[in-house]
């Protein structure tokens, strides 16, 4: 079909190729949705290599949210007590730049601060970093992905020497033995385990575990499932480390030739015998050995993880005692085999190619290397000295920063805070004191635009023209396939735009987004991520796989790094370290007796502001369910239904509950997708707590202590009815 457009889909990191048809073709009705709107239909591309194909409910379905309730208008107001009235763009960018230039000349550029995410496309990323590191002076840009993907970044970086998934999807099918843990793959990931759980099913020999204290989706598929307490990873992972000791199942030359530290490691390890380990982690010793000897036995192990290793206050030495293992028994850097952390945003991955989070520069680089500022503000035509040595308030330290006075202005894009930050109350208590919060989306209303004072409305995809990199480092052109909503316009030519107000006309003299992502392949030069040789123009046939320099075609065409066992380190090794689990952050006590998780459902997105607006996901789950064991349900004389109160030391909800096997006793479960938008009193960043990880500065937004108790009914308001207060008043933005 001539009309459809080749994309990737918008939703999670797996990346599925999607082909879009418009609402009016050929010899055929305009497609409407059950409300009337044109509707965009999605199928999935048979010729992308990540998915073939496939699609799940979310890619299949984005189409219906495109025209729903958009802010198709610049909106302004002079305090958060005030209805927005509508303004022009020249209007919204002169107050913007405005002040930008007030709070640069009376409190310098550190009070500065964008919070950006891992839905931006690569170039909205890159011209972000360029005007806040570079031109602006300030390393005050943190993403979402700080509270995703932090851990695995900081991970990889510190055992391999670089940032960057050394695997591929290919491996799914090539692996004896696929090690999951901390990842509800068929929920959140659904066609990566597709592809998985097929081989799984082909070859009779080949294992599948999967560690989690729920009995997911993804548990159910597998030959052992280890619903561990929450937190007790690095002990569970150094335990198996010991039996595979004991047992003489390593890869000596590899350990010999390709890494550093084992001695101390194996020292360590020795400390952690089956019977102690199996105690800790609240599973039995055969399982715990069960799970070794799949390892052990297995020619090619993959290991794949996600949030409930990365959400943790120890998350970076949990991926690093994860990668222990691979390194100990020689599973990297050959097919099948490998640490595959899955990336959660469509373009998490393209934010760490380009320097998107705090501490980092593009290309793999970070502000703290006077090498890599030197490189960046030369190409950036600056004055040396305009990079900050200092790595940026990170996200969590911007709500501290706002609790200090200390930000001047916060610009907030393609994220949701007042739903997705922990310690809800209080950072929306933060948010609150800012003096002008800029506000960056697609939709309105969604919870953040109440503690916003100025609100651009973005184009989303479909509307503009950009790149992502899905989990496996396929790089894919999304082509806009319909114009903007109204008065949108694409995020990197609105940052772009404001730089050349402030009077860098020619570093944002850019004319399209094809010269955006030009100029910033050049920078990954020699880089781990080198793609010198990807333009938009021969990504335009199809997606391409990085490493792709424009020197070495015959890199190119290698699907996996480390496949010559050489690691960016300087001695080319890589690094065993090992750790002792501090357990978690905030554990059980008596008067908060049970551990909170939180996550994700199949059907929603986030914060719904695409999934709640789509009949079929919005039906699939009617509110918000708390999961509890039928033991612990019987133990609270509470049942299945009934609404409980879950209290925590910084906030409570109520919710209905549901009595489940799933899930282990002491352990609950509450989704994310719930903000004051969408139901009464069901957020479970209420709950969560903001410890992070000293290493990644990621929050453990999987586990806190609460306590439950059954209160009369409640009833879920709908959308918007919910906090009427909460939304802001006045001219319609829609
Ligand atoms: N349907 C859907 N898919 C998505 C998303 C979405 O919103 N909806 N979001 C995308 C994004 S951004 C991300 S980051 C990914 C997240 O993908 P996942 O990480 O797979 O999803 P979560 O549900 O957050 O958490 C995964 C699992 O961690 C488990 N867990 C909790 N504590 C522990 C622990 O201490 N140890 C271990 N081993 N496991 C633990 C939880 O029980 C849960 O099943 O999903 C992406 N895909
Ligand atoms: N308790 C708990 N909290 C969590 C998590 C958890 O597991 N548990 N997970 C964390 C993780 S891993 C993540 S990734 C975050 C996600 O949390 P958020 O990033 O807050 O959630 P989203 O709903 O994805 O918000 C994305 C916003 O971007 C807008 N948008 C979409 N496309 C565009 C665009 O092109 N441009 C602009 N400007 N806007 C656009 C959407 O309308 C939406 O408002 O939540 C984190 N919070
Ligand atoms: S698996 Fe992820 S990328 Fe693929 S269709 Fe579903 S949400 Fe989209
Ligand atoms: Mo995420």
């Amino acid at each position: 079909m001539t009309d459809a457009t080749k994309t990737l889909c918008p939703y999670c990191g797996v990346g599925c190729g999607l082909e879009v048809l418009p609402p009016a073709r050929r010899g055929r009705p305009v497609q409407r949705d059950s409300q009337g709107f044109p509707l965009w239909q999605t199928r999935g591309d048979r010729n992308h290599p990540s998915s073939k194909g496939q699609v799940c409910v979310k890619g299949a379905t984005v189409g219906e949210a495109l025209n729903k309730d958009r802010l198709k208008h610049p909106m302004l107001r002079s305090s958060l007590e005030q209805p927005f009235q509508q303004v022009s763009w020249d209007e919204a960018l002169t107050v913007l730049t405005d002040k930008i230039q007030t709070v640069r000349q009376q409190l310098g550029p550190e009070a500065l601060c964008m919070y950006g995410s891992g839905q931006f496309q690569t170039e909205d990323y890159y011209i972000a970093q360029k005007l806040m590191k570079g031109c602006l002076g300030s390393n005050n840009f943190d993403a979402n992905s700080r509270l995703c993907m932090a851990s695995a970044v900081a991970g990889y970086l510190q055992s391999f020497g670089s940032d960057g998934p050394p695997c591929c999807y290919a491996d799914l099918e090539l692996t004896d033995c696929a090690f999951i843990i901390g990842s509800n793959t068929a929920e959140c990931h659904p066609i990566v385990f597709n592809r998985l759980r097929k081989h799984h099913k082909k070859n009779r020999q080949v294992k599948l575990v999967v560690v989690d204290p729920r009995r997911t989706e993804t548990a159910k598929d597998a030959d052992l499932h280890l619903a561990i307490k929450p937190g007790s990873d690095i002990t569970l992972l150094n335990g198996m480390a010991h039996l595979l000791l004991r047992w003489c199942k390593l890869d000596a030359l590899f350990i010999e030739e390709c890494t550093h530290g084992f001695t101390d490691y194996a020292a360590v390890v020795e400390q952690y015998p089956p019977e102690k380990v199996a105690q800790a982690c609240g599973i039995t010793v055969p399982e715990l050995e069960t799970a070794t000897r799949y390892w052990a036995e297995a020619e090619r192990v993959l290991s794949l993880w996600s949030m409930g290793l990365n959400q943790s206050a120890e998350g970076t030495a949990k991926v690093r005692t994860l990668i222990n293992l691979h390194l100990m028994t020689g599973q990297v850097g050959k097919p099948g085999a490998g640490p595959f952390s899955l990336t959660g945003q469509p373009n998490a991955m393209g934010g760490r190619e380009a320097g998107g989070l705090a501490h980092l520069l593009p290309g793999y680089r970070s502000v703290a290397n006077p090498e890599h500022r030197q490189v960046l503000e030369q190409a950036w035509q600056l004055p040396a000295g305009s990079i900050a040595a200092a790595p940026g308030l990170d996200t969590w330290e911007m709500v501290r920063a706002l609790e200090r006075n200390q930000v001047g202005l916060l610009w907030v894009a393609a994220t949701n805070p007042a739903v997705s930050l922990p310690d809800l109350e209080r950072a929306q208590a933060a948010l609150r004191r800012s003096p002008f919060t800029v506000y960056q989306d697609a939709y309105y209303p969604t919870e953040t635009a109440a503690y916003a004072h100025l609100l651009l409305p973005a184009a989303q995809w479909g509307e503009k023209t950009g790149v992502m990199t899905n989990s496996e480092r396929v790089v894919t052109l999304c082509p806009a396939f319909c114009p903007p909503a109204a008065e949108a316009r694409p995020d990197w030519e609105i940052f772009a735009e404001v730089g050349r107000r402030l009077g860098f006309t020619e570093q944002f003299a850019f004319q399209s987004a094809a010269e955006v992502f030009t100029e910033f392949v050049q920078l990954t030069r020699g880089r781990v991520c080198d793609m010198t040789g990807l333009s938009h123009e021969c990504l335009a046939p199809g997606p391409k796989q990085w490493p792709y320099p424009a020197d070495d075609p015959s890199q190119a065409m290698d699907k996996r790094l480390y496949t010559d066992l050489r690691f960016p380190t300087p001695d080319g090794r890589a690094r065993f370290a090992s750790f002792h689990s501090r357990g978690l952050a905030e554990p059980p006590s008596p008067e908060f007796p049970f551990v909170l998780t939180t996550g994700r459902l199949y059907g929603h997105w986030h914060t719904q502001t695409r999934t709640g607006r789509i009949e079929k996901t919005r039906t699939m789950y009617a509110e918000p369910l708390l999961e509890m064991n039928p033991r612990d349900a019987q133990e609270l004389r509470l049942q299945s239904g009934q609404w409980v109160e879950v209290r925590s030391r910084r906030g409570q909800v109520r919710v209905k509950l549901r009595v489940t096997q799933t899930i282990r006793r002491g352990t609950v479960f509450l989704p994310m997708h719930w903000g004051v938008l969408w139901a009464t009193a069901a957020e479970c960043n209420a709950l969560t707590h903001p410890e992070v990880c000293p290493v990644s500065l990621e929050p453990e937004l999987k586990a806190c202590a609460v306590h439950i108790t059954p209160v009369s009914d409640t009833v879920t308001a709908p959308m918007q009815q919910a906090h009427p207060e909460a939304m802001p008043v006045g001219a319609s933005p829609l």
